[in-house]
């Protein structure tokens, strides 16, 4: 066992590092911020089932891998019936007597095109059986690994590269969808947004998801310079931008109550997160106005959530 921990709000967090450096994550990646924060937040008694996107091209180029906790790359389709598998699996063999029992994380991950679109249905359907794991959605808001291609997690005016924006078109058409809200209607006993930029936040509420019975789902949203168009040592500026603007809160909801972890009092105008990326550079005063709108409903809607829970 770990003996190396270091205090973060109630929880211990382990000091050991399980991404080693020798990865080929772009620089100022927040994907890859993200993967060693988690890790650390795990800790060493896990096994962790990954779809294919950066977070696993970048970590295991053969025949050399940046894992140091057990690790199975899955297909994008079956991350959740694979982690279902091996969750089901070892607590069989221990009840047979066959390992000594012990208190494993079960932890799977992937991509926003990974959950959102391609593995949502074997994801859905862990979360439905109810088995005793994590799931984290690395949400760069498209298809990085293969060239930036949209997924349904890309924002409404984002311009990627199967929706570039031009003379007639704004780039993508679509509302971002709301993996938060699709799992939150599954009834599990937690479900988080997190963020690198505010790292304390996002590991406490890895430790709260791997430490709860039952499934967990943890949304995190990971700034990719590349795909995003962004100044690499401005990573975790924007990401807090994104929190700051309303655009992605941090919240959780346990046992169906709402509560906002990080609460900006005001929020600050949605431009200032826009403007500071290439992929938003085409949009006119009036499509900022649209998103400032879209952004102001949503979070007064999550408010009223939270505020629901404070009276009850
Ligand atoms: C079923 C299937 N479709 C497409 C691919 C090709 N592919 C490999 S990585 C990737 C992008 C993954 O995107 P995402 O899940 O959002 O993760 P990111 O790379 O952005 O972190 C795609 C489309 C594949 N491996 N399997
Ligand atoms: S393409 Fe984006 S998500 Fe992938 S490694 Fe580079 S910065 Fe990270």
């Amino acid at each position: 066992m770990a003996t190396d921990f270091v205090k973060v709000g109630k929880h211990q967090i382990d000091r050991k590092e399980y991404l080693a450096p020798g990865h080929t994550f772009c620089t100022g990646c927040g994907e890859a911020l993200a993967i060693r924060l988690v890790c650390k937040a795990v800790g060493q008694d896990a096994i962790l089932a990954m779809a294919t996107g950066c977070d696993e091209v970048c970590t295991s180029p053969l025949p050399v891998t940046s894992w140091q906790l057990p690790w199975i790359h899955t297909l994008f389709e079956n991350t959740g019936a694979e982690i279902s598998g091996i969750e089901a699996g070892v607590k069989a063999m221990m009840r047979k007597g066959k390992v000594p029992e012990r208190d494993i994380k079960f932890v799977a991950m992937g991509g926003d095109g990974a959950t959102s679109d391609i593995g949502l249905q074997s994801l859905s359907g862990a979360l439905e059986r109810g088995h005793d794991f994590l799931y984290v959605c690395w949400d760069n808001e498209a298809y990085m690994n293969t060239g930036i291609q949209r997924s349904s997690a890309t924002p409404y005016g984002a311009s990627t590269s199967t929706a570039p924006a031009g003379k007639l078109s704004v780039g993508q058409t679509t509302q971002k969808k709301n993996l938060v809200e699709i799992f939150a209607a599954h009834g599990i006993p937690y479900v988080a947004t997190a963020s690198p930029s505010y790292p304390f936040d996002l590991m406490s509420k890895v430790k709260k998801g791997v430490d709860i019975k039952g499934p967990a789902y943890i949304h995190v949203l990971t700034l990719c310079p590349t795909g995003w168009r962004t100044v690499s040592n401005r990573t975790i500026e924007i990401g807090k931008l994104a929190t700051e603007t309303g655009i992605f809160p941090l919240y959780e909801i346990e046992n169906g109550q709402y509560r906002l972890t990080v609460d900006p009092k005001t929020l600050k105008p949605v431009e200032e997160y826009l403007k500071a990326q290439g992929r938003f550079r085409h949009l006119s005063p009036s499509e900022i106005e649209k998103i400032q709108k879209k952004v102001n409903h949503d979070f007064a809607e999550l408010k009223e959530k939270a505020a629901r829970r404070q009276s009850e």
